[in-house]
């Protein structure tokens, strides 16, 4: 009885922890311009782990991944560095800020082609070591913020589980 109610809070409680999740940007409408990728960012929690799929008709738009300035100013690095497939998976690899825009044209400064989201460690790779430079405040917040948060749900999930388990 003790190991089958171990397996069942287990089962429930393993999947808050390791799940990726994919996020295709813009959803249905996918990466173009004249899309409001802040208020298709809000609310949604990205995590270490995590991927975000740019979709597009390979040739119309591209990606790029710059800084916070060059996002700002919406400044293109050499087309060298750009993701062009048309289905481009990047791995949030790292927590923190991360800024994307499109290169094409005046897509970013014009059309608003641009999105910036903020990374959350994962459970299993928390960084919460404080980095050093201009940017430590912002992500260090955040991480920890995500480990608070991940720690609480996966409480709630094991205390409905005991619950439901003994309450029968
Ligand atoms: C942002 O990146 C550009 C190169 O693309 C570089 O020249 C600039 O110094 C960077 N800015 C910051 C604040 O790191
Ligand atoms: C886009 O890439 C993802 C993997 O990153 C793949 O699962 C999906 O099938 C691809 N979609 C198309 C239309 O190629
Ligand atoms: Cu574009």
């Amino acid at each position: 009885m003790a190991l089958s109610s171990f397996f069942i809070i287990f089962a429930i409680v393993c999947p808050a922890i390791v799940s990726a999740k994919e996020f295709i940007v813009g959803d249905d409408i996918g990466w173009t311009t004249n899309f409001d990728y802040q208020a298709w960012a809000q609310g949604k929690e990205f995590r270490v782990g995590d991927k975000l799929v740019f979709q597009y008709p390979a040739g119309s738009h591209n990606v790029f991944k710059v800084n916070g300035t060059d996002f700002q100013n919406c400044i293109v690095p050499p087309l060298s560095e750009a993701l062009t497939s048309g289905n481009d998976t990047i791995v949030l690899a790292t927590p923190g800020r991360k800024w994307y825009i499109c290169g094409v044209g005046e897509h970013c400064a014009v059309g608003g082609q641009k999105l910036v989201i903020t990374v959350q460690s994962g459970w299993m790779a928390p960084s919460i070591a404080p980095s050093f430079g201009p940017s430590h405040t912002m992500p260090y917040t955040s991480s920890a913020n995500g480990i608070i948060v991940n720690l609480f749900h996966i409480v709630m999930v094991a205390f409905v589980a005991i619950v439901w388990i003994f309450g029968a």
